[in-house]
């Protein structure tokens, strides 16, 4: 299919790499210049990108980035023509959302929220998990695409639910390491080997893909950015602002994104959100490590 992918970052590289890989025709940008990938054709607006394109797909930061690429000057909205669908995979605002789809419908472009689980590795190696939001037909017509990136597509009903669900999951992967951070904590301030926890955590119904996930990289003192721990605090900003919309009360996200508060004055938000560890143990003066045993 003919594709223009915007957002080069750490997850949009990766996919658009592999579109390019499965032999679609695709012509990427980014806002800063510089980024290639391999195969594809590079342009110098999101205009340009989508000029001719069958499927827009974006992975940008947040609400106000796909805003900016969308409506803005140079934006996609002046290459779109009737029959294109855009599919967005960054995580940003259900309700932005639907209102971006909304503006879209007007003149014929459908719209698909595509939201993903998976990480750096995943989007490297075409494993992905989507999350989507969006008619069944356009859905249908993206497989191919999604294919080429992922694994699983999980609808998860109309435009904007794909983003809804997003954020609540990421809601429970921040509270499951948040947990997991506190109790190592806890257990090598009591003297108990971090190694020795992690082992006894996997053999019990305390095992989580999470900590499977993060757990040696926490033990190495690893926190190099599979996902940077600024984008998990706009996502838990995110949560916490569809949360207040919708009248639903989340005591503890709200005192999780303290945490990440107080992280990123420490200096951390480029890190792995594992870096939120470093907080609680500056509080209680120990340093986790260990290797799993
Ligand atoms: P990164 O690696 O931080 O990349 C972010 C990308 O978004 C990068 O290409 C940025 O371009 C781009 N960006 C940021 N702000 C803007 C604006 N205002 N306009 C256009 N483009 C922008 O993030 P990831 O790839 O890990 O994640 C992307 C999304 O997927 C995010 O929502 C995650 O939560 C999930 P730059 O190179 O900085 O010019």
């Amino acid at each position: 299919m003919r594709v223009a992918f915007l957002g080069l970052g750490i997850m949009g590289h990766a996919m658009a790499t592999n579109l390019a890989k499965t032999g679609h025709e695709v012509t990427v940008w980014n806002r800063t210049p510089g980024k290639q990938v391999e195969g594809a054709r590079t342009a110098a607006t999101p205009a340009e990108a989508a000029q001719g394109v069958e499927v827009v797909w974006l992975c940008v930061s947040d609400t106000d980035a796909v805003e900016n690429v969308l409506f803005g000057a140079d934006g996609v909205q002046k290459s779109l023509t009737q029959g294109m669908i855009i599919a967005d995979s960054s995580t940003i605002s259900p309700s932005a959302t639907f209102k971006f789809a909304e503006r879209m419908k007007g003149i014929g472009v459908a719209y698909v929220d595509a939201p993903m689980t998976g990480s750096k590795i995943g989007a490297q190696n075409g494993s992905l998990v989507f999350i989507v939001g969006g008619d069944e037909a356009d859905i249908e017509r993206l497989k191919p695409l999604f294919a080429a990136m992922g694994k699983k597509i999980f609808r998860m009903g109309e435009t904007s639910k794909g983003q809804a669900t997003k954020l609540a999951m990421n809601l429970q992967i921040a509270l499951i390491f948040e947990g997991f951070a506190e109790a190592l904590t806890l257990a090598t301030k009591l003297g108990v080997e971090a190694g020795k926890l992690l082992s006894l955590i996997e053999a019990t119904m305390v095992r989580s893909g999470v900590i499977d996930y993060k757990g040696p990289f926490v033990l190495a003192r690893d926190f190099t950015p599979n996902f940077p721990l600024r984008l998990m605090h706009k996502d838990i900003r995110l949560t916490l602002e569809a949360a207040k919309e919708a009248r639903v009360k989340l005591p503890a996200l709200e005192t999780v994104e303290e945490i990440y508060e107080m992280a990123t004055e420490d200096g951390h938000k480029d890190l792995d959100y594992a870096a939120t560890l470093t907080l609680l143990e500056k509080w209680a003066g120990v340093q986790v490590k260990g290797n799993a045993a």
